[in-house]
């Protein structure tokens, strides 16, 4: 039995996140905006397929994909670039590498109690995101 992901997320706290951001060549004005942002993951989880809708006033992003099949990631929206992306389960850990253009690149999820744990790499830089089941 894989880790219950399912439910809607509030972020609470975003390192670095203006590094993650530099790594992926965003613009100046994006980054500016963006770092605004609190952004809310909703979701959906049957077995290994998941569909995570990243819901912001801003932008939204939208991926689905199914553990341990390698697929086409369009990055709409936020550096639009193309990458072949993997999922895979670390024991309750979601680890995804991002193959393109850029080197290290991927994250990482996990579930602490009520608290959805992400860390977005690129390059050089890891961005820490913490986000809080919504009641
Ligand atoms: C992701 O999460 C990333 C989802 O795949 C978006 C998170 C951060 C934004 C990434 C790069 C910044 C690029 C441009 C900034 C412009 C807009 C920011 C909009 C932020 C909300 C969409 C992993 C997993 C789902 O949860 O795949």
């Amino acid at each position: 039995m894989p880790a219950d992901y399912n439910g809607t997320w509030n972020m609470v706290s975003n390192d670095n996140f203006e590094g993650y951001m530099k790594a992926l060549g965003i613009d100046f004005a994006t980054r500016i905006i963006a770092k605004m942002l609190k952004p809310q993951k909703v979701i959906e989880q049957k077995g290994d397929f998941f569909h995570v809708q990243t819901l912001s006033s801003f932008r939204n992003y939208n991926a689905e994909f199914t553990v341990g099949v390698e697929f086409n990631e369009e990055t709409k929206g936020l550096d639009n670039r193309k990458c072949k992306t993997l999922v895979t389960w670390d024991n309750d850990r979601l680890v995804c590498v991002q193959k393109g253009k850029k080197n290290n690149r991927g994250w990482i999820h996990w579930i602490e109690g009520d608290q959805l744990f992400l860390e977005l790499s690129c390059e050089d830089q890891v961005c820490k995101q913490v986000y809080k089941k919504a009641d």
